[in-house]
């Protein structure tokens, strides 16, 4: 256990000798996915709809529930093609506490994202706030399941309905969450999935739209290859959004694997809300235990104030000893360009989406990292937050380090 005399920022060793990363990539069983790469590489059929690209889909439209899973070659890209294909103009609402990805996949289509606060409870659309912001020109919204926590799916899909606007939801942190029982990905006209490395569940790069309409599922199969209906037939604006067969093998290799994988993420957040309850200053996201969770994203929430030491201190700590917590999703898409540029007053609208990025801190969990670990980690955290200004003092270039040790021994 350290003390605050050791600390990395004072010349002391880092707690870990290897960096502990938010985000380390799911492996599947080894010899199981060479086994498939070999097949893959005897078959000599690498892309454009293979075995194992539609083995892969066939398996998660079952596991999710719903009659078309679309694969595609990463989440960004699934997104583009979703907003295309069910036929975004003009202006989609959206959050701006999100990976910037949500943003730019309207933008990058010269449609305007514009950004709605959330709601501190969930970190999702607020949907109070969001019928305010509807104009003649927008055309839909985007939901995001932020860290794999639901929308507000009913109350978002009522006023969809009521203003006829199209409804999608970025699900990239939502694979394996429901809603009441109800699996994340049959709700809105389509959900995006993504499977990035840095998720739960990868296919190196990848991911997905899921809809259960068999017509939108038809028209995105094409559109992520060039548009082709048959050969020489192009019959829309296609790209290309194909997954390979590699990354598919990964994906149905780790699907494999998807209830063990759950299962130490499920630990690791049990042992960090243990070993958090006696930390104060920081409240850890909790995730409703009666759905199915993915539990993939260990967030916490600071009190900057009370801990007299600032979120980006506390990050600056922990990277020292080696402890790379992030601070996703900040500072919000609309203070990111091309947004800041766009909307330089966007912040007014979103004080809980300002508020929220300043705080939170993501940290390190997945099968690298053990609860000894975290338990290390939290130790950590709980001797910054209790001699909050201390460490204030000394990341301010207040004291130098041999004063700092004399000083808090
Ligand atoms: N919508 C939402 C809500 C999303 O969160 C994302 C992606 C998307 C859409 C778009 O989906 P994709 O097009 O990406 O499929 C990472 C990921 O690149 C990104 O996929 C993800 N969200 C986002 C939340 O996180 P960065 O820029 O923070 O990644 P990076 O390279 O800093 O990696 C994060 C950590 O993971 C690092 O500590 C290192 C570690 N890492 C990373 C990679 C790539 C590894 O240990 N191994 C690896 O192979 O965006």
């Amino acid at each position: 256990m350290k003390r605050l005399a050791d600390l990395a920022i004072l010349g002391g060793p880092p707690l870990f000798a290897c960096p502990l990363h938010v985000g380390r990539p799911s492996v599947p069983e080894r010899e199981h996915f060479l086994r498939r790469v070999d097949g893959i590489l005897d078959r000599l059929w690498f892309t454009n709809d293979g075995p194992c690209v539609r083995e892969l889909e066939t398996r998660i439209a079952e596991l999710i529930g719903v009659r078309h899973c679309v694969a595609m070659c990463n989440g960004t890209v699934a997104l583009e093609i979703a907003i295309r294909a069910v036929g975004l103009t003009g202006e989609v609402i959206v959050p701006s506490l999100t990976f910037v990805a949500t943003a730019h996949a309207l933008q990058w289509q010269q449609i305007t994202p514009v950004f709605c606060d959330v709601d501190p409870r969930t970190y999702n659309l607020d949907p109070a706030r969001l019928e305010a912001l509807i104009t003649p020109r927008t055309s839909g919204i985007i939901g995001v399941h932020l860290w794999g926590r639901p929308c507000a799916v009913d109350v978002l899909a009522e006023i969809a309905a009521r203003r006829r606007l199209r409804l999608l939801y970025d699900a990239a942190h939502a694979f394996g969450c429901s809603v009441r029982g109800r699996m994340i990905g049959g709700f809105g006209e389509a959900e995006v999935l993504s499977f990035h490395a840095t998720k739960f569940f990868n296919t190196l790069e990848g991911g997905a739209v899921l809809t259960n309409d068999d017509e939108l599922a038809q028209k995105m199969r094409l559109m992520r290859n060039f548009g082709f209906d048959g050969y020489d037939n192009v019959i829309y604006i296609g790209t290309n959004g194909k997954m390979n067969e590699i990354s598919a093998a990964m994906g149905c290799a780790l699907l494999d694997s998807l209830d063990e994988i759950i299962a130490v993420n499920r630990r690791n957040y049990h042992a960090y809300r243990r070993a958090l309850a006696a930390t104060p200053h920081v409240t850890l996201m909790a995730y409703d235990e009666g759905e199915r969770c993915n539990y993939q994203y260990i967030v916490l929430e600071m009190d900057e104030a009370a801990a007299g030491v600032s979120r980006d201190e506390l990050v600056a700590v922990l990277w020292a000893e080696n402890v790379l917590a992030r601070r996703y999703f900040y500072p919000g898409c609309h203070r990111m360009e091309p947004y800041r540029s766009h909307f330089p007053h966007a912040g007014l609208l979103l004080p809980e989406t300002d508020r929220i990025g300043r705080c939170v801190v993501t940290l390190p969990t997945g099968s690298g990292v053990t609860p000894e670990d975290i338990a290390e980690i939290v130790a950590l955290i709980h001797l910054v937050l209790t001699h909050g200004e201390e460490v204030h003092t000394v990341l301010s270039g207040g004291l130098r380090p041999s004063q700092a040790s004399a000083g808090v021994r």
